[in-house]
């Protein structure tokens, strides 16, 4: 009798199918547009959208978050694009540090503990009072991550009371294809490590985001903005369920099928 599917083709075709569904590939509407999350607020990595199940429909095939408690971003993949002069700097523990709250342990309402990120680049409007722009941008790495992250967030620790944020993300173009300015406004009166203000801000994106900036914008002179707890990361839809258990039936019925012809012809053959 012919072999209506020949083995090593109903193999690839399971082993197929069973990765497109894993990956999510052809299903990408899961994530139709660009959605950006927060303000919420953030003591620890427990508060992260992407890890307590407040992103859902989704699976991270691979997810980073950088705290930065080692002094230096080094999380696979991310490095910043512009010129070193423009760089932000990674802040030791001190007064007026501004880490999440539990990288230095307990909840206790302090981030001088930890470490956090401050923005070195700003500019300013002529007008009196001026508008200041703090930025920091990210960029990412095709080749070692193997793909480009559709989710971004990080959390905005201090900066002047009454800051506004905005994300903006870039293709591969240098281009603009999602921007967003957060109408809450952040950040209390304070610039020694008070975390009640701390607040998670990010992004689920269909496409790939190649560079990301970050700016804060605040009214009058003020210290720069600082931040912490960088995530990305690569969101693949949820593999349907029922599917993957009636593909799994299949490949389990043409394999037994597979070993009882063999077994037939075994017997016959002797
Ligand atoms: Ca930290
Ligand atoms: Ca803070
Ligand atoms: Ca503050």
């Amino acid at each position: 009798m012919r072999q209506l599917i020949p083995r090593r083709i109903s193999t690839v075709l399971c082993v197929s199918t069973l990765l497109l569904l894993e990956y999510g590939i052809g299903t990408s509407s899961a994530f139709a547009g660009v959605v950006f999350l927060g303000p919420v607020p953030y003591l620890s990595e427990r508060d992260s959208p992407f890890l307590n199940g407040d992103v859902s429909g989704g699976v991270f095939r691979e997810f980073f978050l950088e705290d930065f408690e080692d002094g230096e971003l080094n999380t696979p993949g991310v490095y910043y694009p512009l010129l070193p002069l423009t760089h932000p700097g990674v802040v030791a523990p001190s007064p007026f540090t501004d880490s999440v709250d539990g990288d230095s342990g307990p909840i206790d309402g302090d981030g001088i503990s930890g470490h956090s990120l401050r923005s070195r680049t700003s500019v300013a409007t002529a007008s009196d009072p001026p508008q200041v722009m703090w930025f920091i941008r990210f960029a990412f790495d095709r080749d070692e991550l193997g793909y480009l992250p559709n989710t971004f967030g990080f959390v905005w620790t201090d900066g002047v009371q009454d800051s506004t944020v905005k994300i903006d993300l870039f293709d591969e173009d240098s281009n603009i294809f999602a921007t967003h300015k957060y109408s809450e406004f952040f950040g209390d009166e304070f610039f020694t490590g008070t975390t009640p203000e701390d607040r998670f801000v990010g992004v689920v994106s269909d496409r790939e985001i190649f560079s990301v900036q970050i700016t804060s914008r605040h009214v009058g002179q003020g210290p720069a903005f600082e931040m912490d707890h960088l995530q990305y990361g690569l969101l693949v839809p949820e593999p349907n369920g029922t599917m993957m258990f009636l593909i799994g039936v299949f490949c389990l019925a043409l394999r037994q099928h597979r070993t009882k012809r063999q077994s037939s012809v075994a017997v016959s053959g002797r």
